[in-house]
């Protein structure tokens, strides 16, 4: 088993700074040693270069900085695409969320029918017409389905990336009324809070893991820390009250690790500035842990 690490220190998806300094915080946090025993190679493959860009927003979409994240998403596929094609499991390290974008991009041509696992408090599922903010790091799982602006969907020089019925929502408890709408139009399954305190974590991995497994070739985790309790995860630039906890998050990554269907992950949202002593990198690095098949005993 090979593993390849893949930094994407990209803030453009929104207005924080900061997010960009994720990967260096997930590496201080030890990411390297945490999975070294759980490989037979990793490389880490360093940051893609996105620079610092000038931030600008396109006067007709309203998009903020559309060109420059379609241009470093590309980048991104590449060289997730390239991982792939090696052999090697891609873990990228965010980032804003719409790095996503370039990272369906680079996996979603080695699968027909890839499952997507969506573990945020948000939908990301918001397009230029319906999203409040012009954020693109609310738009990444509706581009990657195809809808949104032509720049961000054809990323990769092919569009869809996945299919709404290979799609699961896991942490949802803010959604703007077009994502709701959308999730309903396309019968999309989602495991909201609600669901997760009614029937417990287990439960849910239990039936996210029937939903996608006989349909899907793979599966990508893209994890928006976002998704957990903002206690546990305070250093993100979105925190959203009543979130999924560290131990039902452990146990939904430990139950992935079983299952044996996950190919690809990422881990996105980690700002350091925003943080409480690199408190946030160091859950993530864990949760890969968990994911990837560390075990106790
Ligand atoms: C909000 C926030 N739905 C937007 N989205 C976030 O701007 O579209 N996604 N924070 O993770
Ligand atoms: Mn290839
Ligand atoms: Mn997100
Ligand atoms: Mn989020």
């Amino acid at each position: 088993r090979k593993l390849k690490i893949i930094g994407m220190p990209m803030d453009l998806g929104q207005m924080r700074r900061g997010v960009d300094m994720g990967p260096s915080a997930i590496r201080y946090a030890g990411v390297y040693e945490r999975l070294q025993n759980l490989f037979d190679e990793i490389i880490d493959e360093g940051d893609i270069p996105v620079g610092r860009p000038q931030v600008e927003v396109d006067p007709e979409s309203n998009l903020r900085n559309l060109p420059l994240i379609a241009e470093k998403t590309e980048l991104l596929a590449e060289k997730v695409d390239q991982a792939i094609s090696t052999g090697s499991f891609p873990l990228v390290l965010g980032g804003d969320h719409s790095i996503a974008i370039g990272t369906l991009a680079g996996i979603s041509k080695h699968y027909k029918n890839l499952g997507v696992i969506w573990y945020d408090a948000h939908g990301d599922l918001n397009t230029s017409e319906t999203s409040p903010s012009g954020n693109i790091h609310g738009m990444p799982l509706a581009v990657s389905m195809g809808i949104g602006h032509e720049l961000l969907v054809n990323v990769g020089n092919y569009a869809p990336k996945v299919k709404p019925e290979h799609i699961v929502l896991i942490g949802a408890r803010a959604l703007d009324d077009g994502e709701k709408e959308l999730i309903k139009e396309k019968g999309i399954k989602v495991f909201t809070m609600h669901e997760i305190d009614l029937m417990g974590m287990a439960k849910v991995m239990e039936e996210t893991i029937e939903y996608l497994k006989d349909k899907t070739d793979g599966v990508h985790l893209s994890l928006d820390l976002d998704g957990l309790d903002p206690n546990d995860a305070p250093g993100v630039g979105t925190p959203v009250i009543g979130g999924i906890s560290y131990r039902e998050s452990h146990l939904a990554m430990e139950l992935l690790a079983e299952s044996k269907l996950v190919t690809s992950a990422e881990f996105v949202e980690v700002n350091p500035i925003l943080d409480e002593k690199n408190k946030t990198a160091t859950l993530a690095v864990a949760l890969m842990g968990s994911l990837l098949g560390e075990k106790l005993l």
